[in-house]
């Protein structure tokens, strides 16, 4: 048996070369990769000796030989195939282990030239993971370190590799190849083509949308169903998720996640990480239905349960510090669907040991502080891109970012609103964000009292957010309140102040600001505009 083996990422090649040796399968390899095995004392062909070719222009040309390509393709059950190889000296090859240059990796380093990127595209790596592929009956074909372990156990226990393995390993090949190529697409496209800056050192200017838009996902499962019974459904997670990120979590008990649970456990998330406090977000149907900050996890989630008990039954919580014991007792008396936090104790653990159903999702955030730390939304834990699939066509959008700080505020109103009012009136501003438009939000002293979320009609939000108040016994007298868009005329602001909001917050920039501001100035609330605006639809 033959084996070539040539990588870019040496990760664990020269223990996986070993084994191979020791099972008595012969190493061919291109130039770095036959250096290292030789060095540690493996006996290793290079290809270069099988072409009889030295290896030229930099490289770009090593493997590029029917001696290779001939030695992967040739189907053993077909007489002429072995009798072509025999006609012109070329052996099988039987096993490929080949990572690629590494194209993505160099394209997401800040200053990245033009040239550097087009060195880093792959020619022979691909043509022979492709060659290897395509023959699978005959071929086993590695692309992953991670598939070192189960090709060996197979090769140790029964001298080859199963056609089940072989064909799992083309599967993957393909995929890895489609993911390499949408890479360079994306990127390529992405390049504002500058004829006059075309030099060794040109670093691209690139827009932030390319032409194909072939985001680069990977598969992390099928789901049991999608939104309804009826619609299947699968998870993707980007190729290279930003840390903090909800697909970057593992679960640590509970029944599987649902399309459902996905789509608001990520909601939740996505709200709570954007508190530096500790801070709970309990959210269904895509909604917060409560949420607050606290002094720890407990108090927090204690408050943003008040916000409305009945909505947050079933529902999703997610937590931006430890649940500890004290937290999980309190949660566990409600029924819940998934729970989120960076970590839980092990008295936590053991609580909800006995509510075998709930689905605990531990999820680091973000190594920088999560709100402010970082520098760019990436290390924030922040996706860049934000899509919506539309009838035969994809609305794609650079993401809502935007954060508000206290110097962005201007107070529009007679009545300033005191320093109590202004910590309020951040905390619901960053709450509307993650509310479905059109959003109101009522908050008093680091908690929710009142959400308005979905409506067609910014009125409609507002008594909503009222009426879900009162059922949760919540008074608004002395509330902040946010909007997310600015009111177009002044009835939406009446409707606020007669349910209690001395003070409110919203982007300002309606024809009618000067009505509405008159008639806050009337009934003598303070207002605040942002000057941004959190549509969510
Ligand atoms: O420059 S290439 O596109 N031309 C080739 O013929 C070729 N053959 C293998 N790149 C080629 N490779 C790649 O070289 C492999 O995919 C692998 O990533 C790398 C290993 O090179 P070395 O063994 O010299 O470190």
């Amino acid at each position: 048996m033959n084996a070539l083996l040539s990588v870019s990422d040496k990760t664990g090649i020269v223990d996986f070369a070993k084994a191979l040796h020791a099972l008595g399968i012969k190493l061919l390899s291109t130039g770095g990769t036959a250096q290292l095995l030789a060095k540690e004392g493996l006996p290793v062909t290079e290809v270069a000796e099988v072409t009889q070719f030295p290896e030229m222009l930099d490289g770009r040309v090593k493997t590029l030989h029917p001696k290779v390509h001939g030695g992967l393709l040739a189907r053993r059950e077909l007489p002429a195939h072995m009798a072509a190889l025999k006609e012109h000296g070329i052996d099988t090859i039987d096993l490929l282990v080949v990572n690629l240059y590494p194209f993505e990796a160099t394209v997401a380093k800040a200053g990245c030239t033009l040239a550097d990127a087009i060195e880093n595209i792959d020619i022979g790596g691909p043509a022979m993971v492709r060659s290897a592929a395509k023959n699978w009956k005959d071929v086993g074909v590695i692309t992953a370190a991670d598939q070192y372990d189960a090709v060996l156990a197979e090769l140790k226990a029964n001298g080859k590799l199963s056609d089940k393995l072989r064909f799992a390993l083309s599967v993957a090949a393909f995929n890895r190849i489609a993911q390499y190529d949408g890479a360079i697409s994306d990127y390529l496209s992405s390049v504002t083509f500058e004829e006059d800056k075309l030099s060794e050192t040109y670093v691209p200017t690139r827009t932030q949308f390319p032409g194909q838009s072939n985001g680069i996902f990977t598969k992390v499962q099928d789901l049991r169903y999608g939104e309804n019974s009826h619609q299947q459904a699968a998870l993707y997670r980007d190729l290279h998720p930003a840390p903090g990120s909800l697909v970057t979590g593992v679960q640590l008990q509970g029944k599987e996640l649902s399309y459902n649970n996905i789509a608001d456990a990520d909601a939740a998330w996505e709200c709570v990480k954007s508190f530096d406090a500790a801070a709970c977000v309990i959210v269904k149907h895509a909604n917060p239905c409560g949420v607050a900050v606290g002094l720890d996890a407990l108090s927090a989630y204690s408050k943003a349960f008040q916000t409305d008990p009945t909505s947050a039954f079933g529902g999703i919580i997610a937590f931006n510090r430890v649940v500890d014991g004290a937290a999980a007792a309190q949660v566990s008396k409600q029924f819940v669907e998934v729970l989120m936090a960076p970590e839980f104790t092990p008295e936590a653990l053991e609580i909800f040991k006995s509510k075998a159903n709930v689905r605990l999702l531990k999820i680091a955030l973000p190594s920088t502080s999560s709100a402010h730390g970082g520098n760019t939304d990436w290390e924030r834990g922040r996706n860049a891109m934000d899509a919506k699939r539309i009838g035969s066509g994809l609305l794609l959008q650079t993401a809502d970012n935007h954060e508000l700080s206290l110097i962005d505020l201007k107070v529009v109103t007679k009545k300033q609103p005191t320093l109590e009012e202004m910590e309020d009136l951040l905390f619901a501003w960053k709450v509307a964000k993650y509310v479905k438009s059109n959003a109101i939000v009522f908050c008093k002293g680091g908690m929710t009292m009142g959400v308005g979320a979905g409506q067609m009609s910014r009125l409609d939000s507002a008594r909503i957010a009222s009426i879900k108040a009162s059922h949760a016994n919540l008074s608004l007298q002395g509330t902040v309140v946010a909007s997310d868009a600015f009111f177009p005329f002044r009835d939406g602001l009446d409707v606020v102040v007669d349910a209690g909001a001395t003070c409110v917050i919203q982007p300002g920039g309606s024809m009618r600001d000067q009505e509405v501001i008159a008639a806050a100035n009337e009934r003598g609330v303070a207002m605040v505009f942002s000057g941004v605006r959190h549509f969510r639809h």
